[in-house]
């Protein structure tokens, strides 16, 4: 899969190829990463890409020139079809669904902006989906452009090693993580779970799934609310909560 990224600054961005699964994915092809900076789109001596926001008020906005030019050529080292997506606050929420929607394409456009933001008209001539990370807000849309390329590359298939990718069992999906546990057998007078330590694997799954319906109850509900729970797993979250009172 093709990325390209948008920004003004470039070697924040790339820093994500020098590290990691990002990395290797890189290194063994599997991916390509390019940065466009509309910087090196300006055509006056100053080099300008921001300007003050008709209406006034403070900050500054991304000129639209600079931008449409950035995304223009990064478009052109594209396949055709790869979406424009711009990262803000007023976007899609962006999750694990749209994780896995995004690896079906064969590439991929960032925009991340800085100042206020980007010329609103670059929505209707350049950008197909605004996409956010949550609710808050950051001074650049790098960071959530490098959290939305990371999401997807580790779920192409190749990127993680047959150990790593078990964390992508199915039956996990759309709950919350187990808790997680190694060497020593005991830290600070706590133990790990004996069934851990039970060589017994259908136990262990089991309890492992329990765990994950119970913390998914207990911290985000609304997750398990749109999964709809089957008797089976009804039976398990009411054994967990029993545990949990014990
Ligand atoms: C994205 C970009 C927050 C997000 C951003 C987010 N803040 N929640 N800031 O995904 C325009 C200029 C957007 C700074 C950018």
């Amino acid at each position: 899969m093709q990325f390209d990224v948008v920004s003004l600054f470039p070697e924040m961005v790339s820093t994500i190829g020098e590290y990691g699964v990002v990395g290797r994915a890189l290194k063994r092809e599997l991916i390509t990463l390019d940065i466009e900076n509309p910087r090196d789109h300006t055509i006056d001596v100053h080099r300008t890409v921001d300007d003050r926001p008709y209406g006034g008020g403070p900050g500054m906005v991304m000129k639209y020139e600079p931008v449409a030019a950035a995304i223009d050529a990064a478009k052109g080292k594209l396949p055709e079809g790869c979406p424009v997506v711009y990262l803000s606050p007023q976007g899609q929420v962006f999750d694990q669904a749209m994780a896995k929607r995004f690896t079906e394409l064969p590439g991929l456009v960032l925009i991340a902006g800085r100042y206020e933001g980007i010329d609103e008209r670059l929505h209707a001539s350049h950008i197909d989906e605004e996409v956010s990370l949550g609710d808050f807000v950051l001074s650049g849309g790098e960071i959530a452009a490098m959290a939305v390329i990371d999401a997807i590359v580790r779920l192409l298939p190749g990127v993680l090693g047959d150990d790593e990718s078990a964390a992508q069992d199915s039956f996990m999906e759309g709950l919350l993580d187990h808790p997680h546990y190694t060497r020593p057998e005991v830290v600070a007078g706590s133990r790990v779970p004996d069934v851990l330590l039970s060589g017994d694997h259908a136990e262990i799954v089991k309890w492992r799934y329990k765990q994950a319906l119970g913390r998914s109850y207990l911290r985000r509900p609304d997750l398990l609310e749109k999964l709809n729970l089957d008797d089976e797993q009804q039976m398990l979250l009411a054994e967990f909560l029993k545990e949990q009172s014990q």
